[in-house]
């Protein structure tokens, strides 16, 4: 067993008795999968398990940022309710349109809490999705156009490498919101601060960083983001259940060599 996060070539073809690597996770981009195959060892994730915890956080940014709740509950802790009275108002959820950047299993969940909130949907990934019926965009500028919220919760690989970058932001709107529970490199984070200082954009929900745990102070000063360490899996539940399926996929390999979840 390996402890760490970043499972290189490097290191596979240093093991040349890998036969699996069980990760405990949905989103594999730390693992070298093509050096993986190349050695004939085989990738497992924890897909399926996390999907509902995931798309929780994502809302509760999206209603935290919106509602400026994490500003209320220091405005009250703070005794500033008593001195200034009123918070400066949010913002309403419903009637509103969010765009989402990954409609696969997670993206799907979180459509299904914004439709509940009577908000419109409209997606953005590779290809249209036949089981999804919200409308589909193929240019995620056009979408960013379109929408109030816009919400990363695309796997992280080449092709998603800061797809939200300045022009995105741009075009969100100075009244826009963006939500990242992907991974941070989907996002030029130096572009996403300039744009929260700017007022290019209004506000910001954030799980997920560049280079965590280290996140940029300048996010930190702001008061128009709400920042999580990471938090998409983190309930008892759900680790417990990412955790059966790692044993589960090795116990299966190592008993019949099959795996439940292979990547
Ligand atoms: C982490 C996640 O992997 O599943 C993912 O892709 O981002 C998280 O669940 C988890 O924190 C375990 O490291």
């Amino acid at each position: 067993s390996v402890i760490g996060r970043n499972i290189s070539g490097k290191l596979i073809r240093a093991l040349p008795h890998l036969e699996i690597i069980s990760h405990y996770g949905v989103g594999y981009d730390n693992i070298d999968v093509p050096s993986a195959k190349e050695q004939g060892v085989i990738v497992t994730n924890t897909p399926g398990v996390l999907t509902e915890d995931t798309a929780d956080i994502a809302f509760g940014l999206v209603l935290t940022v919106m509602r400026r709740m994490v500003e209320g509950d220091l405005y009250v802790r703070s005794g500033l309710w008593a001195k200034k009275g009123e918070l400066p108002l949010g913002r309403c959820l419903s009637g509103k349109t969010m765009g989402i950047i990954g409609m696969g299993r997670i993206g799907q969940a979180v459509a299904r809490r914004a439709t509940a909130f009577s908000m419109r949907v409209i997606y953005f990934g590779p290809r249209k999705k036949t089981e999804v019926s919200h409308p589909y965009y193929d240019d995620l500028q056009k979408m960013a156009e379109e929408c109030d919220v816009l919400v990363a919760v695309c796997p992280y690989a080449p092709a998603t490498h800061q797809i939200v970058n300045a022009k995105i932001l741009k075009a969100l709107g100075k009244k826009g919101v963006f939500i990242n529970v992907a991974r941070g490199k989907v996002v030029d984070e130096r572009a996403l601060i300039d744009a929260l200082e700017g007022g290019i954009i209004a506000g910001a929900g954030l799980d997920v960083f560049e280079n965590e745990p280290d996140v940029p102070s300048a996010l930190c000063r702001l008061d128009n983001v709400v920042l999580q360490p990471h938090q998409g899996s983190a309930t008892v539940e759900t680790r417990a259940a990412m955790a059966q399926l790692v044993v589960d996929n090795l116990r299966l390999y190592f008993e019949k060599a099959e795996v439940l979840t292979p990547v």
